[in-house]
């Protein structure tokens, strides 16, 4: 349904209610981010709005072609966004007479949002930590862990199974607490580790990290009762459990744990760390570790002025940071590869877009010219616009053949589970990032001559477009759907190469 601005505008405002309790209820209304929608007859319709660092468009924004309800040729482009009422009354304003439309999500009350959980349920690392695809079918999880739990149910694996090792990471985050992360599957020799996963780069992407060690949990339960698994429709043998357990998994469950803690507490759909060095109030806290590793970093001098692939403004949801890396949490993320050299195959987790997006992210790809890198000074100033010719990345064929086919594999298993539709592409989609986790893990091979493995990154967006914040059902869903993907992701992995 396509409503006009005013229309949808009214309606929006008569929303606050409901996105009142979504946040957490904490802000006054001038702060409460409303999910979104805008539409238009091209994406180059949503450039200017794109390139305006105060608006949020979750994870990265992306705009989809739509095909209009009963006319199955004609197609529009959605792009979702979180905006408060001052900002909708500014886009309503400055769009009143153009192809822009804006629009809410859904005219039906949601259901509540899914409880983080209180107590300890892993018993300060003692209880072991049991995922959906080894129980009954329709068995569901009551709450999404809190901080303490995350670290906990990683506990709980090591004292149960034995054979998950944790460590900690070299740099304290801003509000000084210490990171972990751990390995499963491939013994005491830390080369023999191929597959990384990390979840909760943004703080306010619910259930990355649940869902990351549910995954972890039913291989190890699968592994030692000799079963298989079930997600939904979807199921593997135990000998796919053991080949993947035996390709060697290394995971950082909470990247931003000073975030997670933040958003837990105050229901703000909390996206950024928290650190105060560039801004000490409200939105200026806090840097995008998703925008401030050392790939093209430094926008302003890498990418054509029209492009916006992250923000130098503290105060914007995208904020880059003081230098490459200049985040604790990011240094972090980076020392997992040193400590790790055979990783080959990484996955970044985040909500809420429902897609696997593959390298790269900083232009459309090309495998004819590779004197056109992201390394060559030549192209400084030109990259980052879609469509057209003065720059597009390099990508060998044969990676480019590879990146997709994971990609495809994985998608494929996270519909078969039969719980919604996802899509892979290309992260660049039509606007460009820079500094991701994804690019980054791909671009060390080069950046570093080769002296380094080659390392494929994926970002998963699991859940609906812009859903920061699942209901239980969603949550429980949300598991079933990347967990199946995890498999497909590390099967397709395996079947492409480890080495
Ligand atoms: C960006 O949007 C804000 C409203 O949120 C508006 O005040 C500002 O003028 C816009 N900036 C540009 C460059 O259009
Ligand atoms: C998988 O199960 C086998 C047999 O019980 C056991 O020896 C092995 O340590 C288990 N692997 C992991 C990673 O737990
Ligand atoms: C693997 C992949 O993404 N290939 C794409 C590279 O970019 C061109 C357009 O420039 C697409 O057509 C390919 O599908
Ligand atoms: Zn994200």
């Amino acid at each position: 349904m396509r409503l006009p601005f005013t229309a949808s505008l009214a309606a929006l405002q008569s929303l606050v209610v409901v996105a009142h309790g979504h946040a957490g209820g904490s802000d006054s209304d001038h702060h409460v981010l409303l999910p979104v929608q805008l539409r238009a007859p091209t994406a180059e319709h949503f450039l200017p709005i794109v390139s305006n660092d105060t608006y949020d468009f979750g994870c990265r924004p992306i705009a989809r072609p739509v095909t209009a309800d009963g006319s199955s040729s004609r197609q529009y482009f959605e792009l979702h966004a979180l905006l408060t009422r001052d900002q909708i009354a500014h886009l309503s304003h400055e769009y009143r007479s153009t192809d822009v439309s804006l629009h809410e999500q859904t005219l039906t009350k949601r259901a509540a949002t899914a409880p983080i959980g209180t107590g300890d349920r892993f018993q300060s690392g003692t209880v072991a930590p049991k995922g959906l695809g080894t129980q009954a079918s329709g068995t569901t999880i009551a709450s999404i862990m809190n901080l303490n739990e995350i670290s906990s149910a990683v506990n709980g694996l090591v004292s149960v199974y034995k054979t998950v090792t944790t460590f900690t990471l070299p740099y304290k985050t801003f509000e000084g607490r210490t990171q972990f992360a751990a390995y499963v599957g491939a013994g005491t020799d830390t080369s023999k580790y191929h597959l990384y996963l990390s979840a909760a780069v943004h703080a306010r992407e619910r259930g990355g990290p649940d869902n990351l060690i549910y995954w972890i949990s039913d291989l190890l339960s699968a592994n030692k009762t000799g079963s298989g698994l079930t997600y939904g429709k979807k199921t593997y043998t135990n000998a796919q459990v053991k080949s993947v357990l035996a390709a060697g998994i290394v995971f950082f469950p909470v990247v931003n744990p000073d975030g997670v803690a933040y958003d837990q507490s105050s229901g703000s759909l909390w996206r950024k760390n928290r650190n105060t060095k560039s801004g000490s109030s409200g939105a200026s806290v806090g840097v995008d570790i998703n925008r401030n590793f050392d790939f093209l970093w430094n926008f302003p001098k890498y990418f054509a002025s029209s492009a916006s692939p992250a923000s130098t403004s503290p105060s914007s949801q995208t904020f880059y940071g003081t230098a490459a890396q200049s985040e604790p949490e990011t240094k972090n993320h980076v020392s997992v590869y040193d400590k790790f050299p055979k990783i080959r195959w990484f996955m970044d987790v985040h909500s809420a877009a429902g897609d696997i997006l593959y390298s790269w992210g900083d232009d459309e790809n090309q495998s004819t010219n590779t004197a056109m890198n992201f390394l060559s000074s030549t192209y400084d100033g030109k990259r980052g616009i879609v469509g057209d010719t003065a720059y597009k990345e390099y990508i060998p064929s044969a990676d480019a053949t590879n990146v997709k086919k994971v990609a495809d594999a994985t998608v494929a298993a996270m519909k078969a589970v039969g719980g919604r539709s996802y899509i892979t592409q290309q992260a660049v989609g039509l606007y460009a990032t820079s500094g991701a986790t994804d690019d980054y893990a791909f671009s060390r091979y080069w950046s570093k001559s080769g002296q380094v493995n080659k390392v494929y990154g994926y970002t998963m967006e699991f859940g609906y477009s812009t859903n920061f914040y699942p209901t239980l059902t969603e949550f429980n869903q949300n598991i079933l759907d990347t967990n199946a993907g995890f498999m497909d992701w590390a099967l397709a992995a395996i079947s492409v190469g480890l080495e």
